[in-house]
């Protein structure tokens, strides 16, 4: 019991999880929100022994575990039919996608315990699929060897036994600058050194690819780097999994080809006679030709020109040389994006829920869980770090909303006595990104639909003008500032316009390979048809952001909160300074004192007679009180937990959450006598 006093109530977050941290316990409980801080090491807390201590079991009734939350999860949404999620936040490295992997690992193992076939396979397919999703949006970054790339929300659909029957997922912007170039100290996607290093010779052969990373200039910024990723073992973990999950071999292969194919085009080079662009080695086109089962000056064709329409002429325009680079840098990042959105709905198809009939099965419920890319600063910071962290801040948002905001004009309304806490609430930064007009993602979308040059400088003198007085926004000459953040316009213009030209687009609709030709329907359009200017990337990103928090805010949120110790990724070392600032910014000490002086638990009277009246002769098996209200004051004072509750206008609320416990317990008891006595009754032996 001294533990469990010591992981909830608690004065100082930090201290007390560097407390915990030195003895091995890296969960917390904050109210119901686990706290995380990321071990650096293997622990054997996640084995079926540990899975069972949590099954079933109220949220405090174990020591803090992420079992503990899932379970929590799951309970509401099996006992009440309610939507959950779980929403996993934290910067890099501090575990988040760790957390998610343990977290479903746990409602595979609690669930299905009639082993049906058919649930098995689906929480087969749901487990295999992180590994495949890992391998092409994952990456070595500065920050974690296994860094997440693009944000990822999956939803479990469980039927009305509580088993999963399927599931979705969303994913949100690929950093597929990344295909591209990389920072020093960095590597591209996992997929294609796990290609490189674990393909075949035979595979590598029909792909024109030979083993050595630093042959292909797309990735030999990190080709000697160490990663703790095993590229050559994962790479058959990943083709298992992607044949487990019901990618046919064709697909699987055309997803070797669209990686060989952008290797290939990263050693493509321009020279120039004259006016006129050439590609010097002519060879890698054909190449890139073969991959892509289509013809080699069609792909010359593509990278060299792109048709316009003039009026009513239709010309093709020769590409100068920087053009013509800009052509096939957008080219490979175009493909692995639509390859990585591919894969995430080739799984989606396989997963999805199918002939569940509600009025047959009963609701069909759903557990959330979002595993997003973390905050993260480097030295260098663009528009990726830029969307990152904007949809940091929007999450911190919801969380504000919905842990610190909510809670105390729940009190409020409620006529509870409360004084209020104060705490940053993040909503301007989140404006100043975001808001119509006069955000920066609208000014970045005005200064893109410019006609004529635009550069990053003028969309630079444009927020300068703009956003100059907002206390939350400062600029230097060539960079500017966003709340804690540096970042740098460069880039910003082009990756937002993200121009791919059409050719392209009708290059892969017309390849003889089906799965690249379905990839790209939007190529079946001729110059003429395309009229519409497609959303920018920012745009697209935000839209997909407000409708994430949207699905998020409908659901019965449950929050982990990761914590990264040190930068070194030592199981040592818990760097004060770097926690202490954690702790602040993930809003913690506002959620400790939010929580500390509030209630664990709150119900509505009529809900909370509907569960526990069999406890007192008042409420059971009805009560003749003139409210629900007087019947819970009666049942409460019956149990002795006066003290511990507190009556609003509509709903009690219970400060510790032992008296719950003890409140479940006391209806579990009454509830075996119940059935007994009528057991009794029925047998004719009372
Ligand atoms: V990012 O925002 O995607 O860059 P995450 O997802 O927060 O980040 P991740 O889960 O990938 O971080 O964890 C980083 C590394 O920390 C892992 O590769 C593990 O080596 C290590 N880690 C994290 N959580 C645990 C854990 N519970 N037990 C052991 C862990 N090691
Ligand atoms: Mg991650």
């Amino acid at each position: 019991m001294v533990e469990m006093e010591f992981h909830h109530v608690l004065r100082l977050p930090f201290l007390l999880l560097l407390y915990r941290f030195e003895k091995g316990r890296i969960y917390t409980f904050i109210g119901e929100v686990v706290v995380s801080v990321n071990p650096y090491k293997l622990l054997n807390i996640y084995g079926r022994d540990t899975i069972e201590q949590y099954k079933g079991r109220e949220l405090y009734e174990r020591p803090p575990h992420l079992f503990a939350i899932a379970d929590a999860a799951y309970k509401a949404m099996k006992r009440r039919s309610k939507d959950t999620c779980i929403v996993i936040s934290g910067e890099s490295g501090a575990g988040k996608t760790e957390a998610s992997k343990y977290i479903m690992q746990y409602i595979a193992a609690i669930t299905n315990p009639s082993q049906r076939a058919e649930v098995e396979r689906v929480k087969n397919m749901l487990l295999k699929s992180n590994c495949v999703l890992e391998a092409f949006g994952n990456a070595k970054t500065n920050r974690n060897d296994n860094s997440s790339r693009f944000g990822k929300y999956m939803d479990i659909n469980f039927d009305f036994k509580g088993d999963p029957i399927g599931g979705h997922i969303n994913n949100y912007l690929l950093e597929k600058s990344r295909v591209i170039v990389q920072q020093p100290g960095e590597r591209s996607f996992h997929s294609f050194y796990q290609l490189l290093q674990g393909g075949s010779e035979q595979i590598l052969r029909s792909l024109h690819l030979q083993k050595s990373l630093s042959s292909y200039n797309y990735i030999h910024v990190g080709a000697q780097l160490k990663c703790s990723i095993n590229d050559a073992a994962e790479f058959k973990v990943v083709a298992d999994a992607m044949k487990v999950i019901g990618f046919k071999p064709e697909e699987i292969q055309t997803a070797y080809k669209i990686l060989a194919t952008i290797l290939h085009l990263g050693n493509l080079k321009f020279v120039v006679d004259g006016d006129t662009p050439l590609i010097e080695n002519g060879k890698v086109v054909s190449i890139i030709a073969e991959l892509l089962s289509t013809k080699t000056d069609m792909v010359e064709k593509a990278l060299l020109y792109r048709t316009v329409a003039t009026g009513r002429d239709i010309i093709d325009k020769q590409h100068t040389e920087q053009e013509a680079s800009y052509g096939r840098d957008a080219f490979a990042k175009a493909i692995y994006e639509r390859l990585f959105c591919w894969i995430v709905t080739r799984i989606n198809d396989i997963i999805e829920v199918k002939n569940y009939d509600t009025t047959v099965h009963g609701k069909n419920t759903v557990i959330g869980v979002l595993d997003i890319y973390g905050f993260e600063i480097f030295d260098n910071n663009s528009f990726e770090q830029f969307c990152i962290n904007y949809c940091n801040e929007k999450l911190q948002q919801l969380f504000i909303q919905l842990v610190l905001k909510q809670e105390q004009e729940e009190y409020q309304r409620e006529g509870i006595p409360w004084k209020h806490i104060d705490y940053f609430n993040n909503q301007i930064i989140v404006d100043l990104v975001e808001q119509q007009h006069k955000g920066i993602i609208a000014i970045l979308d005005d200064a893109c639909m410019n006609v004529g040059k635009v550069t990053d400088e003028m969309f630079l003198e444009a927020l300068n003008s703009k956003l100059g007085k907002h206390g939350h926004f400062s600029s230097r000459k060539k960079s500017l500032n966003v709340a804690l953040a540096c970042y740098s316009v460069i880039g910003f213009i082009d990756k937002n316009k993200d121009t791919l030209f059409q050719d392209f687009k009708r290059l892969m609709y017309n390849s003889s390979n089906p799965v690249l030709k379905n990839m790209w329907p939007e190529g079946k359009l001729s110059i003429t048809e395309v009229t519409k200017r497609p959303l920018t990337a920012a745009t697209l990103f935000k839209n997909s952001m407000i409708a994430l928090v949207d699905n998020l805010a409908s659901k019965e949120p449950y929050y982990v909160r990761c914590i990264k110790p040190n930068d070194k990724k030592s199981p040592q070392i818990f760097d004060d300074e770097r926690c202490r600032h954690q702790v602040e910014y993930l809003g913690l000490l506002e959620n400790v004192r939010v929580r500390r002086a509030g209630f664990a638990f709150r119900q509505t009277y009529e809900k909370f007679l509907h569960r526990y009246k069999m406890i007192s002769e008042f409420t059971w098996p009805n009560h003749d009180l003139p409210s629900d209200k007087e019947a819970v004051k009666k049942l409460i004072e019956r149990c002795g937990f006066q003290d511990d509750v507190a009556y609003g206008k509509t709903k009690i609320f219970i400060r510790t959450p032992r008296t719950l416990f003890t409140l479940e317990e006391l209806r579990a008891q009454m509830l075996i006598r119940i059935v007994l006595f009528l057991q009794k009754v029925w047998r004719g032996t009372l």
